[in-house]
């Protein structure tokens, strides 16, 4: 039974689904929601998700709602190119960096990417109490840049070994998502210290762009991404 994927453009837990579909190239049916639309938000919806998030994949009479609930079940209904390993070690590896990426990296970038993203983006008077706690939002999101950098110190392809895994389906929206917010608020982003070069951490900028040029990959950039045109040019 062909899966269906209800998710947002550019949301980075539907994003972490759509790169565990590509990674074992499962065909699915992708449905983007618009978040103007409040769609999560109506009663077909809410019948599959109370909680009125995304992602929900569906597959006959499953209903899913929970991104890391998702990747597990599709590498148990699919078994071919793990999403978690083989070994007990390559499964620990992969849960301990998906884990830590759930809850220090989106974290981290869910408060530095809301004022980039959701605000005016402006970079705040220096000095302000907004100020103080933008450069704490920034200096976390660094951490976690430099937890990133130092696993891929050892030369590895992919976060936790040579194949693709759930670590890199969850990590590599958010980079994905710090790299277009230095394309697109260039200026908080250099005063958060991400301006350009972005390769501060060349590990991760190696990583990503090897991401980056993997086909599957690319299909699952957001669709809105082709419509909105960066302000400043990509790295
Ligand atoms: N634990 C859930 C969290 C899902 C979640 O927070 N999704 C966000 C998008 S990335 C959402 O749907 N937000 C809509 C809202 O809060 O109104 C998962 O990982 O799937």
């Amino acid at each position: 039974m062909r899966p269906t994927l209800y998710t947002f453009s550019g949301a980075p837990r539907g994003w972490r689904v759509l790169l565990g579909l590509a990674f074992k190239g499962i065909d699915a049916d992708i449905r983007i929601l618009s978040v103007s639309e409040k769609d999560h938000q109506k009663p077909d919806f809410l019948a599959m998700n109370p909680r009125a998030k995304v992602p929900v994949l569906t597959s006959g009479d499953i209903v899913l709602r929970d991104s890391i609930a998702i990747l597990a079940w599709l590498d148990k209904a699919y078994p071919d190119k793990p999403l978690f390993g083989e070994t007990p070690t390559q499964a620990a590896t992969v849960w301990q960096i998906a884990m830590e990426c759930r809850e220090y990296l989106r974290e981290a970038n869910r408060q530095l990417l809301s004022r980039a993203f959701f605000t005016d983006a402006k970079v705040p008077d220096e000095g302000s109490e907004n100020d103080r706690t933008f450069q704490k939002e920034a200096a976390f999101v660094h951490a976690e840049c430099r937890y990133l950098e130092d696993l891929l110190s050892d030369d590895r392809t992919f976060l936790a070994g040579e194949m693709p895994s759930a670590a890199d389906a969850l990590a590599f929206p958010e980079v994905r998502l710090l790299q277009r917010a230095v394309e697109t608020r260039a200026e908080l982003m250099t005063a958060a210290g991400f301006g350009y070069p972005p390769d501060l951490y060349p590990n991760v900028a190696a990583w990503k762009n090897r991401m980056n040029a993997m086909p599957e990959v690319v299909a699952t950039m957001p669709p809105h991404w082709q419509t909105e045109t960066p302000i400043a040019k990509s790295a």
